[in-house]
């Protein structure tokens, strides 16, 4: 099989390109157009190397002109691009990080590596200390200082921090403020994570307070701070435990639309939407609307009065991408978003049969409570010696226990199983095991470094298989702490659709797998989506949230997500054999019953 180069590919080179030109002093149109190319592929739900090898135009796709394009079709026709090759020998290695410190524009990158010979930020910082930074020009004491302490706030915050701690330490730190101030009033996310972005850079918080001046200092005086980095009026930022960077700002009541409108972003958004009211003779800013040609501020308590100045709908922070969200609003065509109580069934759960933390029934009865209409218990299956995997004799067993529970439940129980991928693409069970068993939920949990083709094809091939009901967190990643396994998304969810395989959206924080954009290209492609919560422990189901926003982000209604629909409509879904599931999908999704 001859795998495709990813979007993921094509954005980390032109945003090189950019970062290379920069440093090199090339012209601005130019390092402006790569990153815009960049930040549009990053959003597309299709394969653009699949689009260029299909001879599509892609200057049709905003940002991409005739340079880029050639640049993409040389990298998917010869898997390199020599602007590229030549830009990276033209500078010194390691260039890039340098211009990721903050306060390190591209100029002073170049002098840092050409005059000092600098080539890495360890490098930088002993250059700082030792007072040779200060001397280059344009630099100073207090410029040279100021980098000092970036390298070190950014060692410390540890770059981008995944979803799930990023709400809890969002969370503890509002209780604890909320303990720390009486006259508090609210605190609002905004930012990255009330878009639900898979990482965020740093959590943004507005206030509102009867006494706002108090706010600040309380916020920086929480024993969690570790230090503090700006303390003014309008805004305080700290670092905290477990080094995260807190941005807060105060709010005031009858002007938070504008104000929680402005600090959610994206910035991409934010800009189509001041160009969009531009156009239109106003502008915005965080305190509200003013029209271009004079006249007073108006204010806006919230979000849907902020939008409906505009003209537009309110739109999920979800979508505020700065893709096709403003489009959408202007046309009235934005997607009915699936909300969690939307959610009929959990299908990924783990007992202590094998590394679940509680016993069987009481899975069941965690699940029984949430209101659900059916649930899958999925054990691992033999290969997985480490998570105590279940033998064939063990499962069946399992499933016998399970049929007893069933009686005591209006909820239908569903014997299940995670089944490894064997690294050949064969399953960890013989077809005989998975005959008796309800649900199969196909996952790759080791061999993960194979090559894009090897590892395409494994995953295809358990698709192949006639049990397998749907495949598990297919990327394997854990945010921040294991990458992604290489495959070709395209292919593999093609391969979903003709053998009528569902795909899951692993809801635990640290997986989110599929991610947003791949979740996205399965619902065009017409593959139901199981949102899962893959828990080890009863509190795990309320991570489903999280599945949902990935879906949201994904432009997904309850028409989408199999485990949305009524129990008769799945289990017929269930019932229908493999091959003709994805025509029997279709014809739930645009039946009598879509859209509710
Ligand atoms: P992050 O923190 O990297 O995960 O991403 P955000 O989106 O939370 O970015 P952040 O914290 O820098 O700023 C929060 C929002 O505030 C951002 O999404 C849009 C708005 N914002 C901040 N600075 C600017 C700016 O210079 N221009 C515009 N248009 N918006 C800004
Ligand atoms: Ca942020
Ligand atoms: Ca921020
Ligand atoms: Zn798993």
């Amino acid at each position: 099989m001859n795998m495709r180069i990813n979007n993921e590919d094509i954005v980390r080179l032109f945003n090189e390109m950019a970062a290379m030109l920069e440093i090199k002093g090339d012209s601005a149109f130019k390092i402006r157009a790569y990153q815009r190319a960049a930040s549009t592929i990053e959003q597309l739900s299709w394969s653009l190397a699949a689009a260029a090898a299909a001879g599509d135009d892609l200057r049709k796709i905003p940002g991409v002109g005739k340079a880029i394009s050639e640049k993409v079709q040389e990298y998917v026709s010869t898997g390199r691009v020599a602007a590229y090759e030549r830009l990276a020998e033209e500078l010194p290695p390691n260039v890039l990080s340098l211009l990721e410190v903050p306060g390190m524009g591209p100029k002073t990158v170049k002098a840092a590596t050409a005059e000092l010979g600098i080539t890495s930020v360890a490098e930088l910082e002993q250059a700082a200390l030792d007072g040779r930074l200060a001397q280059l020009p344009r630099m100073g004491k207090r410029s040279a200082e100021n980098i000092l302490r970036h390298i070190r706030a950014q060692r410390m915050r540890s770059d981008r921090t995944p979803l799930g701690i990023a709400t809890e330490t969002c969370d503890a730190v509002t209780a604890a403020l909320f303990e720390a101030c009486a006259n508090l009033v609210s605190i609002t996310p905004a930012g990255s994570l009330r878009r639900w972005e898979e990482t965020i850079g740093d959590l943004d918080l507005i206030a509102v307070s009867e006494r706002p001046e108090e706010t600040g200092p309380a916020l920086a005086a929480l024993p969690s701070v570790r230090e503090v980095l700006v303390a003014g009026d309008a805004k305080t930022s700290v670092v905290v435990d477990p080094g995260i960077q807190i941005d807060l700002r105060i709010g005031e009541p009858d002007a938070m639309g504008a104000m929680l409108q402005y600090f959610t972003g994206s910035q991409q958004h934010n800009i189509r939407l001041r160009d969009y009211a531009n156009r239109r003779g106003l502008s915005l800013n965080e305190y509200g609307i003013t029209a271009v040609d004079g006249g007073a501020t108006e204010r806006f308590a919230n979000e849907e009065m902020f939008y409906a100045r505009l003209g537009l709908p309110w739109i999920a922070p979800e979508l505020r991408r700065g893709a096709e969200e403003l489009d959408a609003a202007r046309n009235g065509t934005l997607p009915e978003l699936l909300v969690e109580s939307d959610l009929r069934g959990d299908l990924h759960l783990h007992s202590d049969w094998s590394d679940g933390k509680f016993p069987l029934e009481e899975m069941v009865e965690a699940v029984a409570a949430l209101g659900y209409e059916y649930m899958a218990i999925t054990d691992h299956s033999q290969g997985l010696g480490v998570a105590n995997g279940l033998t064939p004799e063990r499962l069946e067993r399992q499933v016998g226990i399970l049929k007893s529970l069933q009686e005591r439940y209006g909820m239908t129980i569903l014997c299940g199983s995670e089944v490894d991928i064997r690294a050949d693409g064969a399953m960890d069970f013989p077809d005989d095991v998975l005959a008796m068993l309800d649900w199969v939920i196909a996952s790759v949990h080791n061999a993960m470094g194979q090559e894009r083709g090897v590892m395409t094809a494994r995953i295809a091939r358990a698709m192949e298989n006639p049990y397998v009901t749907a495949i598990g967190h297919a990327s394997a990643r854990l945010l921040g702490r294991r990458d992604p396994v290489d495959f070709d998304i395209e292919a593999l969810l093609q391969q979903a659709r003709d053998t009528g395989t569902a795909m899951e959206i692993n809801a635990a924080p640290e997986r989110l797998d599929l991610k947003d954009t791949h979740a996205a290209r399965a619902r065009e492609l017409g593959i139901p989506l199981v949102i899962n919560t893959d828990s080890h422990h009863v509190d795990g189901l309320a991570n489903r949230r999280f599945g949902v926003a990935v879906a949201r982000r994904a432009w997904c209604g309850p028409q989408h997500v199999l485990n949305a629909y009524p129990r008769a409509e799945f289990l017929a879904w269930l019932r229908t054999p493999k091959p003709e599931r994805t025509a029997r999908f279709a014809a739930m999704a645009g039946g009598p019953t879509a859209g509710f």
